[in-house]
């Protein structure tokens, strides 16, 4: 009996051993298809139309270059899960990874091991800690982000009462930075009577966003705002206010895809909001990747590189400490331009 157990624990460990060098086998081939070109992107997680996007100017511009695309997002937002994925990216030797951190820290081991094993690192939308990659792709100016947000709030209050944040994960480090922002700019005088009352978080999940814009609802009866700096978020908040019949009573602002809010902006639930282009995001993060790999730049502030269609692009200094390539300035979008945009993305 005991034999037994001994041969089937082994047949077990033969054929993990066997399933894990298929994964790595194929993850080599796909490697070295791409003729030492082969250039990863890892987003938060699956089912987010902005990623998806993003995702897909990623794929254009590193075609574009004759480069070959890994797509990665884990089911969830957690930092686990694009650890477990950065590992295996090493283990296939491909030349770059961009990552959408779920985490500002937790990352920096794998990214470490990633950067020793000669693959070039960066971050692009969600930043990592500065001494995990060469630099980040920012989408646009942080503390622009976080003071218009705050002026669209008081605006649409009317210049006092209660607001409050519906944001994506609580670890998510380009939301915290936009609210870090955000609270900045409420200690103005100017908004002495705007109150923020509480930072929920929907953590990029449509359900969770609904039920905590719910719960927001519930227990502030007299909130006017809610600021949603995440497009799965204000999407959800705006369709709970559509249809509690709260238009005109609580108003929806913050970061949203046009195709996804055009809805909401015309009935009114979201006045106004702001976004960038996240195909050109993704397709300015292609270009680092290629101008990484071959030396155009290190990541160092002032270096230059031209991103395709996009143009030339200077690294500067970033507010964490590290460099960053910025985009460029964010959007409004609100009644009279959305219907030139909501089929764009
Ligand atoms: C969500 C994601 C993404 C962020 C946008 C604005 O889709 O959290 O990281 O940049 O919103």
């Amino acid at each position: 009996m005991q034999n037994m157990v001994k041969k089937v624990l082994a047949l077990l460990v033969i054929m993990a051993v066997i399933g894990s060098a298929a994964v790595f086998a194929k993850g080599k081939q796909e490697a070295e298809q791409g003729g030492g070109n082969v250039h990863a992107f890892v987003f938060k997680s699956t089912g987010n139309p902005y990623g998806e996007r993003q995702m897909s100017g990623f794929d254009i511009g590193i075609k574009e270059q004759g480069g070959t695309v890994i797509l990665r997002a884990p089911d969830l937002p957690t930092a686990e899960a694009q650890i477990q994925m950065v590992d295996q990216l090493i283990a296939q030797h491909v030349t770059s990874i961009c990552i959408v951190g779920n985490d500002f820290d937790a990352l920096q081991p794998v990214l470490t091991k990633a950067k020793n094993a000669g693959i070039k690192v960066y971050s692009l939308d969600s930043a990592v800690n500065p001494a995990s990659r060469l630099t980040h792709v920012n989408q646009a100016d942080s503390q622009k982000i976080g003071e218009t947000l705050v002026q669209a709030a008081f605006d649409m209050a009317g210049g006092s009462g209660e607001i409050a944040i519906l944001s994506a994960t609580s670890q998510a480090s380009n939301q915290n930075l936009w609210i870090d922002y955000m609270k900045k700019e409420l200690t103005k005088p100017e908004y002495a009577e705007l109150n923020l009352v509480k930072i929920a978080y929907g953590d990029d999940l449509r359900d969770k966003s609904v039920s905590e814009t719910e719960a927001l609802l519930l227990s502030y009866p007299n909130l006017k705002v809610i600021i949603a700096p995440t497009t799965v978020g204000i999407a959800a908040a705006a369709k709970v206010i559509t249809d509690k019949d709260l238009i005109g009573k609580v108003f929806i602002t913050g970061l949203g895809l046009p195709s996804e809010m055009a809805d909401y902006i015309d009935n009114g639930s979201c006045p106004y909001m702001y976004l960038w282009n996240p195909i050109d995001v993704g397709y300015l993060g292609s270009y680092v990747a290629t101008a990484l790999t071959s030396g155009t730049i290190t990541g160092k502030a002032g270096e230059t590189f031209t991103a395709g269609r996009l143009g030339t692009y200077t690294i500067t200094a970033a507010s964490d400490g590290g460099t960053e390539v910025l985009l460029g300035p964010p959007f409004k979008f609100e009644k009279s331009n959305i219907n030139d945009w909501k089929s764009v993305y």
